[in-house]
């Protein structure tokens, strides 16, 4: 799957032609946004781009969402010679490591291109030791403060370097599953580990395998296109490095230990540890090749289920395998399991965002990707507000149009697509894992994503609000205040009679920055009090409540909505992760409100 290798590209080229055309001409600013979009697509693409050329060609690369013809023109020189020539020209002009600045938040191209000219520095330590060293101030728009800023993001960044965020390497992942599974001989094959438990952040990946013919499986995954160093090959495990710069360990088993070796890779650790006191109490003896008696007989091991039976166990979802109380919930007798959420079982999405601000389509393409693509029912639009002026956020007047606009195109949406819009959102699957079947009566909803000032009050009044059909507010700016300042305006805004949803209420970006401080028992409460929803923003590198948040605001019964924070239509896809993240916070489907239909759900906002 090249996907990965063609997205970085695409990726590169934007980089490079924002840090050497530093010019604020309109012309390159639509070149550099357009390579960022199809990179971001390609990312998150569920097909598999170089399968999309070897059957529809050039024609079919334009069909990818955001793909023009110059783009796709790319893709295709990089697929048949391995290279692109405008990749390399940029590159030849800066000897930049600009490999070694990606996903340093906040510290732009533009950054990296003023230091190098200034001070000579070509690299991520070099920026940290110059920012260290005090030597950043004397650099024109530089100050102590702003020194002290780049300082603390390059820490954050590589104390997360180690760890990949799950959606960061999902698609190739599954990709390699997939591919694993079809392989003749191979009875099964899961991603086990911390990425089976949808943990938000992994470290390396764990494939177990069940195939007879161990040599055949180990040789066939070290002959593919994303293994860059094979460190070991054992009777039963290989150990590589990714072309990604991630560690995978493969694992193969007989299909009679398939199920005890996937319950021992899953972890966690913990989780495993405790399941293995638990066979020694019964005088049995659990590892990875099964459950054996006192005189060494395999007596389970073939699946998990099996396992946690022989336990006298209720089978436990990877997602809660975390050793939190979950073991003594699952033992026979117990209270018994929660019925965590399902993975299909969204059927809206409440935080969508269109062209209108900072996403990239329009609100008609972003609904019909969501009902046909994803199999969604609802959506709601919340475009940012006035104040966010880096997204040309909508002011009142603005607001409200778009709300008459939606009401029209609510009316128009039964109609059948044009042939453009059409094309756009086909040929590429886009859908998430489980195909779902598309809903006939699709409704948009109008909405804002309105923006909290620094005192807690909103940018846009109520008597506006109080015209959209639903209003979530967030916190986008001044991050650096204290906990009980940044406590109270959450709460002034949940206090208001017009915001139903905070969305991502602690702003944290995994691996990123932090988010602001948050007394977050105190939010769930007024939450409570007040029955404003909480938000699982599902972005992959937000998931925001996380998991344990999830868990707090469950106990105290507030309701909560996971949303995509889609700003292009392959973002629906992520909603899986805040499932993901709901799951590990063992919600149940009646905690999320976004599992009712769009009627039930506004009889219960506030
Ligand atoms: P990661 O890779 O850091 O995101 O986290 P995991 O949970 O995937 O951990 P990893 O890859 O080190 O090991 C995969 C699983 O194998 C782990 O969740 C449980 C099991 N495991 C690994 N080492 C041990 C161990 O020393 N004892 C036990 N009981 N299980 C282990
Ligand atoms: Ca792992
Ligand atoms: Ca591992
Ligand atoms: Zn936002």
């Amino acid at each position: 799957m090249k996907n990965a290798n063609i997205a970085n590209i695409l990726r590169d080229i934007a980089f490079l032609l924002e840090m050497e055309e530093g010019e604020d001409n309109s012309n390159i600013v639509f070149k550099i946004r357009s390579y960022k979009r199809a990179s971001d697509v390609i990312a998150n693409l569920s097909s598999n781009v170089e399968e999309v050329y070897a059957t529809h060609g050039l024609k079919g690369l334009m069909q990818i969402p955001s793909v023009g013809k110059a783009i796709a023109l790319k893709i295709e020189e990089y697929l048949t010679k391995g290279k692109i020539q405008y990749l390399d020209e940029l590159k030849s002009k800066t000897d930049i490591d600009i490999d070694g600045f990606y996903g340093l938040e906040g510290i732009g191209p533009k950054t990296i291109k003023i230091v190098y000219d200034k001070l000579g520095i070509r690299d991520l330590s070099g920026l940290e030791k110059a920012a260290s060293e005090g030597k950043l101030r004397s650099i024109r728009g530089f100050s102590e403060k702003k020194e002290e800023i780049i300082l603390k993001k390059i820490q954050l960044f590589k104390k997360g370097r180690s760890r990949y965020l799950l959606g960061e390497v999902y698609p190739l992942i599954k990709q390699i599953e997939t591919r694993l599974l079809k392989f003749n001989g191979v009875k099964n094959a899961v991603v086990a580990g911390s990425f089976r438990r949808m943990k938000e952040t992994v470290g390396d990946i764990d494939f177990v395998v069940a195939c007879n013919d161990v040599e055949k499986v180990m040789d066939y995954f070290v002959s593919m296109p994303e293994i860059d160093e094979v460190f070991g090959k054992g009777s039963t495990k290989t150990f590589v490095r990714l072309n990604n710069g991630m560690d995978a360990d493969l694992l193969v088993v007989p299909e009679e230990s398939f199920g005890s070796a996937l319950q021992y890779f899953t972890g966690s650790k913990e989780h495993g540890v405790a399941m293995r006191k638990i066979a020694l109490a019964k005088g049995l003896h659990l590892n990875e090749w099964g459950i054996f008696d006192n005189s060494q007989h395999r007596i389970a091991g073939s699946t998990e289920e099996e396992v946690y039976q022989t336990l006298d166990l209720e089978w436990i979802p990877p997602e809660m395998r975390e050793y939190l109380g979950e073991i003594e919930l699952a033992k026979k007798g117990a209270k018994g399991l929660p019925k965590l959420i399902e993975y299909n079982d969204l059927k809206g999405d409440l935080q969508v965002h269109s062209n209108s601000t900072d996403g990239t389509m329009s609100i008609e393409e972003m609904a019909l990707a969501a009902n046909e693509k994803f199999g969604l029912q609802y959506i709601v639009i919340t475009d940012h507000t006035k104040s966010l002026k880096l997204t040309n956020g909508l002011d009142e007047k603005q607001l409200l149009d778009q709300a008459n606009r939606i009401a029209e195109l609510n009316d128009r949406i039964r109609r059948v697509p044009d042939k453009t819009e059409r094309q756009r959102i086909n040929e590429v699957d886009l859908s998430a894992s489980t195909p779902r079947t598309k809903s006939s009566n699709f409704r948009i909803l109008s909405g804002a994503e309105v923006n909290i000032m620094r005192d807690g009050s909103l940018d846009i009044p109520n008597n506006v609000l109080d015209k959209l059909g639903i209003v979530g507010a967030a916190i986008h700016s001044n991050f650096s205040q204290p906990i009980e300042v940044q406590t109270d305006r959450l709460i002034k805004a949940a206090r208001n009679p017009s915001v139903d949803i905070i969305f991502h209420p602690t702003g944290r970006r995994i691996n990123k920055r932090e988010g602001y401080p948050v007394n977050i028992e105190k939010l769930v409460d007024i939450a409570n009090d007040t029955n404003t929803i909480l938000e699982i923003d599902a972005h992959y590198d937000r998931l925001d409540l996380k998991d344990e948040y999830v868990r707090m605001a469950i106990q105290k019964d507030v309701k909560l909505v996971i949303d995509s924070d889609a700003h292009h239509p392959v973002h629906f896809g992520f909603l899986k992760f805040g499932i993901g993240q709901a799951r590990r916070g063992w919600a149940e489907k009646s905690n999320i409100l976004n599992t009712m239909p769009a009627d039930e759900l506004l009889r219960c906002l506030k």
